[in-house]
C-alpha cells in the first residue's frame, strides 16, 4: 500500500463577498496548495489545477452529479427545487435528456437561427448608434439586451413575465452555494414567484408551437423522453440559458474594452470572433465552479476523496493554471483557448455552448461592423453570485 497523504487545508470561503469580488488570489492559493485540498469551512474538498480538474470531470463513474453539483448533498438534504434531469443526474438517467437537448441545440439545428440573430443584432446596434457615438452601460444595453431579445423567442416563451428569467437564474446559481449565505437568503424571498412563472412556461400549452420548448415536447411524443420529463428539460433551458450567456457576453465586452489593441485586432480579423468568445470564457469563467460527489474512496493526487464526500471543482482556477497555460492572466486573441473547462468537460459539458457561441458571435459581429472603438468610461462594477463571475455595470463609450 502506498501512503495516503492528508490533503492540505485552506481556511478560505469561496462564497464570501471578498473572494467573489476578486477570486484570483484564492484560486492561486488553491492551485498552489496541492492537487487535492480540504476546505474545512464547508467540510468539503477542492481541486483547482487544470490537469486534476479535467481528470475529475472526465471520471463521471467515480464522481457523481446526482447528489447535486452545489454544496447541498441531495442524499442528506432536500434540494430547493426538483433536481435537474441533466445537470444533477448521471448515466443512465442522464442519457435520454442529454441526447434530446444535444439534438435540439446542436450546430445543425441552430442553422435556421443564424440569419435572424445576425439581423436582430444589427438592429440592436443600429438603434443604439442611431445618433452617432454613445456612452452606455454595456450590461443592460448589450450583454442583457441581446440574449433577452433572441433566446426567449427561440425557446418559444410568451411575451409576458420574461423579467422573471434573470432573477430566477441568478438565484439558481446562488443556490449552488451555502443555503445560509446572504445572497441565497435574499433571493429566497421572491423565489416562489419566479419559480412559479418558470414552471408554468415549461408546460406545452404555454410554449409557442415552434422553438426549443416545442422541440422538447415533440421528443417526448416520439418516445425519446417521457412526457413527465419534458417540463423539467425545458426548465433546464430557462435556468442555464440566460444568465450564463449574459455574463459570457459581458466578460467578452469587458475583456475587449480593457485589453489594449484587442478591439482593433478583432476589427481587422472578424473571423476571430468565436476564438475571442472562447478566450473570454476561459479568462473569466462565467461559471466558476461546481461540485461533484465521490461514489467511493477516490484517489486524487496523493490524497483520497472519501466515499460520499463533495469536491468543489474550480473551472475558473483551471482556466488560469500556469501549469497548463502560457501567461494565463492575459486575454490573448492569438492563443488557442480550446481545451478550456469554462463549459465543463466530459459527459456534462455544456449542451448549450453552440447557442452561447452563436449569440456572442451575432452580437459581436454587428458591433465590429459599426463600432470603431470600445473603451471603458468609468469603473466597472461586479455583480456577486455564489457561482457566476459577473458584471453589474460596464460603462463604455462606443465610437461610431
Ligand atoms: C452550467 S449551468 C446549468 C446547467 C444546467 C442547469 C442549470 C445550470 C439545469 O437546471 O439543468
Amino acid at each position: 500500500m502506498t501512503a495516503v497523504a492528508t490533503p492540505p487545508e485552506l481556511d478560505l470561503d469561496p462564497f464570501a463577498d471578498d473572494v467573489l469580488r476578486d477570486p484570483l488570489p484564492a484560486h492561486a492559493a488553491l492551485r498552489d496548495a496541492g492537487a487535492l485540498v480540504r476546505l474545512p469551512r464547508y467540510d468539503t474538498f477542492a481541486v483547482a489545477r487544470y490537469a486534476d480538474v479535467r481528470a475529475l470531470l472526465s471520471d463521471w463513474q467515480s464522481f457523481e452529479s446526482a447528489a447535486g453539483v452545489g454544496l447541498t448533498n441531495f442524499r442528506r438534504e432536500t434540494p430547493w427545487r426538483p433536481p435537474s434531469l441533466l445537470l444533477e443526474a448521471d448515466p443512465p438517467a442522464h442519457d435520454a435528456p442529454r441526447t434530446v437537448l444535444a439534438g435540439i441545440l446542436g450546430p445543425r439545428a441552430l442553422r435556421r437561427l443564424r440569419a435572424d440573430w445576425a439581423a436582430d443584432a444589427d438592429r440592436l446596434v443600429e438603434d443604439l448608434l442611431a445618433g452617432g457615438s454613445v456612452e452606455v452601460d454595456a450590461v443592460p444595453t448589450l450583454a442583457e439586451a441581446f440574449p433577452l431579445r433572441v433566446f426567449p423567442d427561440a425557446v418559444g416563451l410568451g411575451r409576458e413575465g420574461r423579467e422573471h428569467l434573470l432573477p430566477y437564474g441568478d438565484h439558481a446559481f446562488n443556490a449552488f452555494g451555502p443555503t445560509d449565505n446572504p445572497r441565497v437568503l435574499a433571493g429566497n424571498e421572491r423565489m416562489a414567484e419566479h419559480a412559479g412563472w418558470v414552471g408554468q412556461q415549461c408546460l406545452r400549452e404555454n410554449l409557442s408551437p415552434v422553438g426549443f420548448g416545442a422541440d422538447v415536447w415533440a421528443a417526448a411524443d416520439r418516445g425519446d423522453l417521457t412526457h413527465a420529463q419534458a417540463p423539467l428539460v425545458v426548465r433546464s433551458l430557462l435556468t442555464a440559458g440566460v444568465d450564463t450567456t449574459v455574463h459570457g457576453i459581458g466578460a467578452l465586452l469587458h475583456a475587449l474594452a480593457v485589453t489594449p489593441g484587442a478591439w482593433e485586432a478583432l476589427r481587422a480579423r472578424p473571423e476571430l470572433v468565436r476564438v475571442a468568445f472562447d478566450e473570454a470564457v476561459r479568462w473569466e469563467s462565467p461559471v466558476q465552479a461546481f461540485f461533484r460527489t465521490a461514489v467511493r474512496d477516490v484517489p486524487v493526487g496523493d490524497g483520497v476523496v472519501p466515499a460520499g464526500e463533495k469536491v468543489l471543482v474550480f473551472f475558473a482556477a483551471a482556466n488560469r493554471d500556469p501549469r497548463h497555460w502560457a501567461d494565463p492572466d492575459r486575454f490573448d486573441l492569438t492563443r488557442d483557448p480550446s481545451g478550456h473547462v469554462g463549459f465543463g468537460m466530459g459527459i456534462h459539458q455544456c449542451v448549450g455552448q453552440h447557442v452561447a457561441r452563436l449569440e456572442a458571435e451575432s452580437l459581436l459581429t454587428a458591433l465590429l461592423a459599426r463600432v470603431t472603438r470600445l473603451k471603458l468610461t468609468g469603473a466597472p462594477v461586479r455583480h456577486l453570485n455564489n457561482t457566476l463571475r459577473a458584471w453589474e455595470s460596464l460603462p463604455v463609450r462606443l465610437t461610431a
